[in-house]
């Protein structure tokens, strides 16, 4: 596979009410003026933006034993996994940029029901997996995965404004990545459903190859969906985020995984989620967290550090 290109369809999703910091809700159009389309199109990829959602505000949102913006998270995820299954059936990649990992439930929702199972691979310094009932922030985006797992279901209460999904994947199609700042409660889930995880401790004993090796021959070969946050990657090189923690991926580990997605030819959904342009301290702050970002996606789509070039490419003649 010298070049194999892609057919990418981009879905903006400015949403912020999975967690009570603004500025999250920027990213999708940071992530575009920093050049997305144009440098996904030069490496030789077919781009088609679907623009950005617009989302209900839903007033009266009283938190939901103790969770916070139900029905507005509820709503904007309906309306998510609409527009990714609409991009799956157009027959490209999607690629879904957020907003807070609370989208992850829509976007997970509508790969599935465009294409049926797939394997999640989720790097994250977080899990993601509180239930509604034992979250402690109740910030929704700590929340997303115990929503699509079959294997919680009976944990989670029926919510308003989330009557339209059910779980769709199965705890055996998930593999963690990057884990660093992980609950009690979460800890205990993770070992009840003996979830694989590749935690920074892995990552420091194993070497990002290895878990990228052990990643996919541990997931069947079933499409894959990434779900990328940018807090992953350590705050040195991604500031500008809701939560950051210290000890994270390098630049280059973070950009392995992308690497190595994308030649098991698999990738299906990307989601780049977390990207904060209000709360890195500098500009530099910022722009570094968004140019990483952008290379992640980049990574996901073919480039590669030792280079590219077109397949139609030849050098001009004397
Ligand atoms: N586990 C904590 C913190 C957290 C989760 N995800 C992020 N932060 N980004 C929670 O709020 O559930
Ligand atoms: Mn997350
Ligand atoms: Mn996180």
């Amino acid at each position: 596979k010298l070049s194999m290109l892609h057919s990418v369809g981009i879905i903006g999703a400015p949403f912020s009410k999975g967690q009570p910091k603004d500025g999250v809700e920027c990213a999708p159009n940071k992530l575009r003026a920093a050049g997305l389309l144009e440098r996904l199109q030069q490496q030789g990829c077919a781009v088609k933006d679907y623009g950005n959602l617009t989302f209900e505000n839903v007033a009266l949102d009283e938190p939901v034993k103790g969770s916070k913006s139900v029905r507005t998270v509820g709503s904007a995820n309906q309306r998510l996994s609409e527009a990714v299954k609409a991009v799956k059936r157009d027959g490209h990649t999607a690629v879904m940029l957020g907003g807070d990992h609370s989208l992850a439930i829509g976007s997970i929702h509508g790969h599935t029901a465009a294409v049926g199972p797939v394997s999640v691979v989720w790097v994250d310094a977080h899990a993601d997996i509180h239930t509604p009932l034992s979250s402690n922030t109740g910030n929704i985006h700590g929340q997303p995965m115990s929503y699509l797992l079959y294997e919680l279901q009976s944990k989670v209460p029926p919510l308003p404004n989330f009557s339209w999904m059910k779980p769709c994947l199965s705890s055996r199609d998930l593999v963690y990545i990057g884990l660093r700042d992980v609950d009690p409660e979460e800890h205990y889930i993770m070992k009840l459903l003996t979830v694989k995880a590749f935690s920074m401790t892995q990552v420091d004993q194993l070497g990002v190859a290895r878990v990228m090796e052990e990643t996919c021959d541990y997931l069947s070969k079933k499409p894959i969906h990434l779900s990328y946050d940018i807090d992953a990657i350590d705050p040195s090189v991604t500031p500008a985020t809701g939560t950051p923690a210290v000890g994270g991926l390098t630049y280059r580990e973070g950009i392995y995984i992308t690497e190595y997605l994308c030649q098991t030819g698999l990738l299906s959904a990307v989601d780049m989620v977390e990207v904060n342009p209000l709360r890195g301290r500098t500009e530099d702050d910022v722009h570094s967290t968004v140019s990483t970002a952008v290379d992640l996606l980049l990574g996901c789509f073919g480039r590669r550090r030792e280079g590219n070039h077109l397949p139609d490419y030849s050098l001009p003649e004397p």
